[in-house]
């Protein structure tokens, strides 16, 4: 079998096939830059890091950001976004793990690296050399279930192909003008979301924030969404009638609520696609643009992806539609580790080279997938955001009058899953404990609701037993 290699990323960047030099590529807010004002000021932003081995984005919702991760493209260097609510534990986690040399973004007191600041009206004619294809793109930092967020290192081909695949399954090209407003820092938004629209000659409009309002207002032929934003979309019916002249309402980075796709499609007039996909594998699986897009499930492999379910044992799970198993991925989309993390990368992988996703799926006979939950109570997802139990307890041991702390994720209507922790101390300022972790981390991983308790649930090992705790919450107890 041969398999294609994927067309250079810079080149994509440069020409995306569709000839328009001066047509609008990128808005941001109020803020636009045309295809060739774009590639001008990126290149400007590659003159001045060429050489470094990495650098870190203030990855705040700007066209700044959209032109500071193009020149990091363009100078083969590796970008490390950094999330612009990070506390500082969490930021200088990143800055120190990742090595970045330069602080692309304003002048910060608290962070030492030497600051490049990107200007929008800067333009340099400089030409830069295409990468090798295998170098590292980007390094986007993600929880797990325990400890600091490891850096998963994306190359330039991994990218690449993840953004054909995607081309592919929705026919996404050209004609296309996309509109979002995801946060800058994560696959969805940043990958998908602006390296996407570029590689593809797609205009994007980024909406600063991902308001109903701000997308009904806009136009635009393709719209990325978490869940949550589709549900809020949903709940002001004007504004979901009004994008019910969009080609495709894509959803994703968590599950999306079968009522929530059922009043998408009742609203629009379309049913809404589904993907899914993680920082380290990029998107994987999706519903085709002309094909069944069935609710609650998210569709078939993308081109050149393979999925497998297997058991706890290690045996293949039949494709039945009913039985679950866990979901292992192969293909051109994955990462090529952790940073500097050779353990926790291996243990990510089996002895043949797939990907262990940690989430539990059924799979039919016609291949289409079905993402049940995760294996891992310690893995929260709410907004979309990717929380580590772990790191947000570790936070809250570190306030002095805390004791002991347990966070779960209880099922919330708006954010799929809220942070609730669980708290045995004398604080009774629950307020000033949960705008600790914000301090600490960032702002989505702060406790929605803290609950102070004498005991936590412990199992004979002395293991919190966290599936009480949310049984608990559930029951109103
Ligand atoms: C937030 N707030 C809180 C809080 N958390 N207040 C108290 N306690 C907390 N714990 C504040 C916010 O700062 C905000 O204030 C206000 O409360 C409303 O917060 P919210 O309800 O969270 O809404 P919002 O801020 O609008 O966030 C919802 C959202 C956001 C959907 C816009 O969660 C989001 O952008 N999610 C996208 C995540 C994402 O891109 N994931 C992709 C991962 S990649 P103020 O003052 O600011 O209004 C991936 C791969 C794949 O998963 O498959 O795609
Ligand atoms: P992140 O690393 O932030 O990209 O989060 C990846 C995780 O998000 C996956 O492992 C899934 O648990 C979840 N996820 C992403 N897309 C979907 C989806 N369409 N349906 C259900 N879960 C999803």
């Amino acid at each position: 079998m041969t398999t294609l290699m994927p067309r250079p990323l810079l080149t994509s960047l440069a020409d995306p096939g569709n000839g328009g030099e001066d047509r609008h590529a990128v808005r941001v807010g109020d803020a636009a830059l045309t295809r060739s004002e774009l590639i001008s000021a990126a290149a400007a932003v590659a003159d001045e890091i060429t050489g470094a081995t990495s650098v870190a984005i203030d990855a705040t919702a700007s066209i700044e950001t959209v032109i500071a991760v193009t020149g990091c493209l363009m100078a083969g260097v590796p970008a490390v976004p950094v999330p612009p609510d990070s506390g500082p534990a969490e930021r200088n986690h990143i800055l120190k793990d990742s090595g970045a040399q330069l602080w692309l973004g304003a002048y910060r007191e608290d962070v030492a690296l030497p600051s490049v600041l990107v200007d929008s009206r800067a333009r340099s004619g400089s030409t830069h050399r295409e990468p090798d294809l295998g170098s590292a793109a980007m390094i986007m930092y993600t929880s797990g279930t325990t400890g600091a967020p490891k850096g998963v290192v994306l190359s330039r081909s991994a990218v690449a192909a993840g953004l054909d695949g995607l081309a592919d399954a929705w026919d996404w090209g050209p004609d296309d003008t996309l509109v979002h407003g995801l946060p800058l820092f994560h696959v969805h938004g940043l990958i998908l979301g602006v390296v996407g629209a570029l590689r593809h000659g797609s205009p994007l409009v980024h909406t600063v924030r991902p308001t109903p309002e701000s997308y009904a207002a806009e136009g635009g032929s393709l719209y990325f969404g978490v869940p949550t934003v589709w549900s809020r979309v949903c709940a002001d019916e004007a504004v979901a009638r009004a994008l019910g002249s969009a080609r495709l309402l894509v959803s994703g980075s968590a599950p999306l609520p079968v009522p929530v796709f059922e009043r998408m499609r009742a609203l629009t007039g379309s049913a809404p696609i589904e993907r899914y996909g993680m920082s380290e594998t990029i998107i994987t699986l999706s519903t085709r643009f002309d094909c069944e897009r069935r609710p609650g499930w998210v569709g078939l492999p993308l081109r050149g992806v393979a999925t497998r379910l297997r058991d706890q044992a290690g045996n293949p799970v039949p494709h039945d539609g009913e039985t679950l198993g866990q979901l292992e991925i192969a293909g051109p989309t994955l990462f090529d580790g952790y940073l500097g993390n050779f353990e926790k990368t291996a243990e990510s992988m089996t002895d043949d080279g797939w990907f262990k996703t940690g989430d539990i799926a059924v799979v039919d006979e016609q291949g289409f997938h079905r993402i049940v939950g995760r294996e891992s109570i310690d893995m929260i997802k709410s907004g979309g955001y990717r929380i580590g139990a772990g790191e947000v307890e570790q936070a809250l041991l570190n306030h002095p009058d805390v004791r002991e702390a347990a966070v779960v994720g209880v099922p919330d209507d708006d954010l799929g899953q809220r942070i609730v922790a669980y708290v045995v101390g004398d604080c009774d300022d629950h307020r000033e404990l949960s705008n600790f972790v914000a301090q600490t981390l960032s702002i989505h991983k702060r406790p929605r609701e803290i609950r102070a308790v004498d005991v936590l649930p412990r199992n004979a090992m002395g293991k919190v037993q966290k599936k009480l705790l949310v049984e608990d919450y559930r029951a109103g107890r």
